[in-house]
């Protein structure tokens, strides 16, 4: 009998677009997810970018979201936008009762991704936040570790995701830099992930001291240097505009119910470091290390070893066994960062007609920005502040 087919609308078309249609395309290859995905319309305002919806397999192109988010022949919004757009977006595809799938962070504030969070569960409409990290193999791995008390007490949980792609004075003013379009710098675009990490993999942070910085505080604007230098009366002066979200952020937490300290750092300033998304994990029984530049294999240090035998052992994290891993090709073959969009909207469809499924909601995203917004109140009065 043919599959029930689901008809996906994507609104925006940038980075995360591509890594989403990517994942809208290649998923019911490589899975069996109970319904089939029908890539029926991609959404943005710029045609420069609007152009790519038929090469990344949409069926058809529109610049105008809210007439998508209506129509009565699609079934999930998927939200690739820069996050300012999220919310207006979202609370209209749960009135529309359209299932939603939002790129993290949910919002620019805390109120605003409640509301998100209130608008689907009013809509009473399937929703999911993109954290595609936990769909690493080798994360999944852990979490099952975790979930068995492999680690034992954990003592320390440590992520620091660091880049580099703005360290350059001359890199121009982008969206993520302005506090109106992103909410905030590095905390929020990836602060955001190692912060769902520590929540999947070890527990709620309950308090957090912090402090972030803004290593260069202008920046030019796009438009504004491109002028025919030297043409006749053409001289353009440069334009500048200042940069009001943070560059780094770091910050402790404390975790719900536990001793576990925690240590958080997410920095677009470490040169040398290009998408560098890791992990440690410390217990009273062993340890693990991960990251993101070296997803498909983590590292385990088991204290039950024999003496002789203890040291970090390499696990390779795309050998059979490992979740997710069996859909793709034979042992070794390692996968990367494009898999982990497959992995999510493979979850997202297997959960549409089930009570929970296995992947984070809006609600985990909540939980997430309520300890971005304690992180930024602490480093604002330099206090200790406990997340909602
Ligand atoms: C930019 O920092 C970015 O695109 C993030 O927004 C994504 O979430 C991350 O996966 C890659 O880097």
């Amino acid at each position: 009998m043919a599959k029930k087919t689901v008809n996906v609308a994507m609104i925006g078309g940038s980075f995360m677009g591509k890594a989403h249609s990517n994942g809208w395309r290649q998923v019911g290859m490589f899975f069996d997810p109970p319904v089939k995905p029908v890539m029926k319309v991609m959404c943005d305002k710029d045609p420069n970018v609007l152009k790519n919806a038929a090469r990344y397999g949409w069926q058809e192109a529109s610049t105008d979201w809210q007439e998508v988010v209506n129509r009565a022949d699609i079934d999930i919004i998927d939200i690739c936008t820069p996050n300012f757009l999220h919310p207006q977006i979202a609370v209209a595809a749960a009135k529309a009762g359209k299932a939603i799938v939002c790129e993290k962070p949910l919002a620019n504030t805390l109120k605003e991704a409640k509301d998100m969070l209130a608008a689907a569960q009013k809509g009473r409409v399937k929703h999911m936040c993109g954290f595609s990290y936990r769909f690493a193999p080798a994360v999944q791995t852990i979490k099952g570790m975790m979930d068995r008390k492999q680690l034992g007490d954990i003592f320390h949980f440590r992520a620091a995701y660091q880049q580099d792609w703005i360290v350059d004075p001359d890199f121009p003013m982008v969206w993520r830099l302005k506090k109106a379009s992103t909410g905030s710098g590095a905390l929020g675009d990836i602060g955001a992930h190692i912060t769902d990490l520590c929540h999947f993999l070890v527990g709620e942070v309950s308090e957090v001291a912090a402090a972030m910085e803004t290593f260069i505080k202008q920046r030019v604007v796009p438009d504004s240097d491109t002028g025919a230098w030297g043409a006749k009366g053409s001289q353009k002066k440069k334009r500048y505009d200042t940069v009001d979200v943070d560059d780094a952020a770091v910050f402790l937490g404390r975790i719900k119910g536990a001793n576990t300290l925690a240590t958080f750092e997410a920095t677009r300033f470490a040169p040398g470091r290009r998408n560098y998304n890791a992990i440690e994990i410390y217990g009273s029984k062993g340890a693990v290390l991960w990251n993101q530049e070296e997803m498909d294999v983590f590292h385990y240090f088991d204290r039950g070893d024999p003496a002789t035998l203890q040291g970090f052992r390499k696990v390779q994290a795309c050998d059979m066994g490992h979740p997710y891993v069996h859909a793709w090709w034979p042992p070794g073959h390692i996968i990367g960062y494009e898999h982990l969009f497959v992995h999510e909207l493979y979850e997202f469809l297997c959960g549409l007609n089930k009570a929970k499924g296995n992947f984070p909601t809006f609600a985990d995203a909540v939980a997430c920005q309520k300890v971005l917004d304690a992180v930024e109140r602490a480093a604002k009065n330099r206090k200790w502040v406990k997340v909602q």
